[in-house]
């Protein structure tokens, strides 16, 4: 079984429970575990293989979630989990996925009007039944209806995968691929390959001798649920969780032909071709044909496609048909952030508020990935369910990244733990601690966590007001868009980035894999406007400080180069960045 099938079992866990009304340190250790496995870069399956004990080394995995594991591995499924569904329907999971309504407003649901799912809210709102409820009136029944159409669009396009859920697929299926006997060339197409947030199917190409026996070891792959297609040259399954894969076999001199045509975008593809017949050229998977004399002009290499049109090779994050060509004609394509260039994370949680791993342990990862610096950013007090900190504890905290710091400095360690927080911005724009504590910190987060649902206008002017308060470094997952999970709320991005440019505040693009949050297009937006970007990874446990791949992947697709992204810069750079006056 797959990490992300266990992870929603226990994730569905902390959402029976809630509903149920369990203490939320319960809920949250559930919930945690849920989101540890999702981002694990191995298979629960192959560590219980190898030695079961070691699960406990996984931060945030107890012994009772060590315990439902294996008992997952072994039947199939969790019987807790299982009772827990016999009491609380399932439809009402769902339920609790529309915006604005929480664990106690379903239960409430459910006892007083025996609502079991989405459509019978949909139903008992139409019907106005429910401004019966205490706390309700007609205004909600309309905002109610409007979550619920939100959530029917977002379920639609959850048909698609997160990047993080299918690119450890893609790169396992390759891994195995890749042993076959007699394959030449492999390469991952696609929205994969052009690292989209969300991926609809997975295209993976090869070249290989003859007689090689690669739609068979294809098919044979142990995580394959049913095979769709089965030719010679192309074949389709989909794996047991869901995700479509599409095999192609190609002739060693149409690869790069075919590599270009399968990368995409369509919309890119349109445009090379445009271009393509305007010279007299035809561009089609098979190679660059001239078009009277039907001469191969080129195919083989990927590079040599792009440069028999006049245009230099390009990242495939850039095929969007978004000014790449212009600028791929004119030789001004961005020199794009690469993973070397980050020095750093500047959005780390500890386990005094909801990480999984203590501040020593999260530095100790940070230095072993070579960086120079992190920013420890626990949440403030208002996050009460992740156990934010208040002055007091902050202070506490203060003194004892002091601490390390000495301690580092002593052991000849070139590393600086930065003291920060992930202040909330509340509802009315103020911030959750005192001036007095925020100008005491080296690196100042803020977030929205909470009244997601207010309009567009007071969502802007509670975000202005915030960074106009001059106590500010970055604006962490400006949107709150959860991938496939929650809309966007309502702000004015191009008012939002206006302000942090006057107040010299910085844009996150934090690289969590639910969030990917600036997307692309804000990221270019940021860009034009002179604002740099903050690649971080709103780690949750030292494992996390991986998700940074997402992140400059996703910045890349924004045109981002390493002049643009805040955290490329040395330390001491940063800090004068970091000054606020
Ligand atoms: P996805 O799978 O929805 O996340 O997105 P892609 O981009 O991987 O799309 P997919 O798998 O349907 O096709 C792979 C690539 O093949 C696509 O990016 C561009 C190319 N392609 C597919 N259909 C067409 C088409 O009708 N015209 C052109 N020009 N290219 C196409
Ligand atoms: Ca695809
Ligand atoms: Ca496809």
């Amino acid at each position: 079984m797959e990490n992300t099938e266990i992870a929603r079992i226990f994730t569905e866990i902390a959402d029976l429970l809630e509903i149920r009304g369990e203490n939320p340190f319960r809920v949250r250790s559930y919930r945690n575990a849920g989101l540890i496995i999702e981002g694990l870069p191995v298979s629960l399956e192959s560590i219980v293989e190898r030695d079961e004990a070691s699960l406990e080394d996984i931060p945030g995995i107890g012994k009772s979630i060590h315990e439902k594991i294996v008992e997952i591995l072994k039947t199939g499924k969790c019987r807790f989990h299982q009772e827990l569904l016999k009491e609380v329907s399932p439809g009402l999971l769902e339920v609790l996925k529309i915006s604005g309504i929480g664990p106690k407003k379903v239960k409430l649901l459910a006892d007083r009007l025996g609502i079991r799912s989405v459509d019978d809210l949909e139903k008992a709102a139409r019907e106005h039944r429910l401004h019966e409820l205490p706390g309700m009136g007609e205004r909600s029944e309309q905002k109610i209806l409007k979550a619920v159409e939100g959530y029917k669009t977002l379920r639609i396009a959850s048909r698609r995968f997160r990047l993080s859920v299918a690119y450890p697929y893609a790169r396992n299926y390759v891994e195995y691929l890749r042993a076959v006997p007699g394959i030449i060339d492999i390469e991952i197409a696609g929205s994969l390959r052009r690292w989209k947030d969300t991926i609809g199917d997975v295209d993976i190409l090869v070249t290989c001798r003859k007689g090689a026996y690669v739609m068979k070891r294809f098919i044979e792959y142990p995580d394959v649920r049913e095979v769709v297609a089965r030719g010679e040259t192309k074949s389709t399954v989909i794996l047991k969780v869901g995700l479509q894969v599409d095999l192609r076999v190609l002739e060693k001199k149409s690869f790069g032909a075919a590599l270009q045509y399968f990368t995409g975008s369509k919309s890119h593809n349109i445009a090379v071709r445009d271009r393509a017949r305007r010279m007299g050229l035809k561009v089609s998977e098979y190679g660059v044909f001239d078009e009277r004399t039907g001469r191969r002009v080129a195919g083989e290499k990927e590079e040599d496609v792009y440069r028999a049109v006049g245009l230099e090779w390009m990242a495939p994050e850039l095929r969007e048909n978004r000014g790449e060509i212009e600028a791929a004609e004119s030789g001004r394509l961005p020199v794009l952030v690469e993973e070397r260039d980050i020095k750093g994370d500047l959005h780390v949680h500890t386990t005094e508020s909801d990480g999984a791993n203590t501040l020593e342990e999260m530095v100790e990862a940070a230095i072993e990935r070579g960086y120079e610096y992190i920013a420890v950013t626990d949440h403030s007090k208002a996050v009460g369910i992740a156990h934010g900190l208040d002055e007091k504890r902050l202070l506490k905290q203060i003194e004892d990244i002091e601490r390390l710091n000495e301690r580092l400095k002593d052991s000849g360690k070139r590393f600086r733990v930065l003291k920060g927080t992930e202040v909330d911005i509340r509802a009315d724009g103020t911030l959750d601690l005192s001036p007095d504590i925020l100008k005491r910190l080296d690196c100042v987060v803020a977030a929205v966590h909470s009244g997601f649902n207010m309009t567009g206008k007071k969502m802007t002017e509670r975000i202005v007001k915030a960074l106009g308060t001059g106590l500010v470094n970055i604006l962490a997952h400006p949107t709150g868009r959860l991938i496939g999970t929650r809309e966007p709320y309502e702000v004015d991005m191009e008012k939002v980035m206006s302000a942090a440019k006057k107040y010299g505040v910085f844009m996150e693009l934090n690289s969590y894999p639910e969030r990917l949050d600036l997307n692309d297009s804000y990221c270019m937006l940021a860009r034009d406007k002179g604002i740099l970007v903050s690649i971080a990874t709103d780690s949750h446990g030292s494992l996390h400080l991986d998700h940074v791949i997402y992140g400059i992947h996703t910045a890349r697709r924004g045109w981002l180069e390493k002049k643009d992204v805040l955290n490329t810069r040395s330390l001491s750079e940063l800090l004068k960045l970091l000054r606020r006056s």
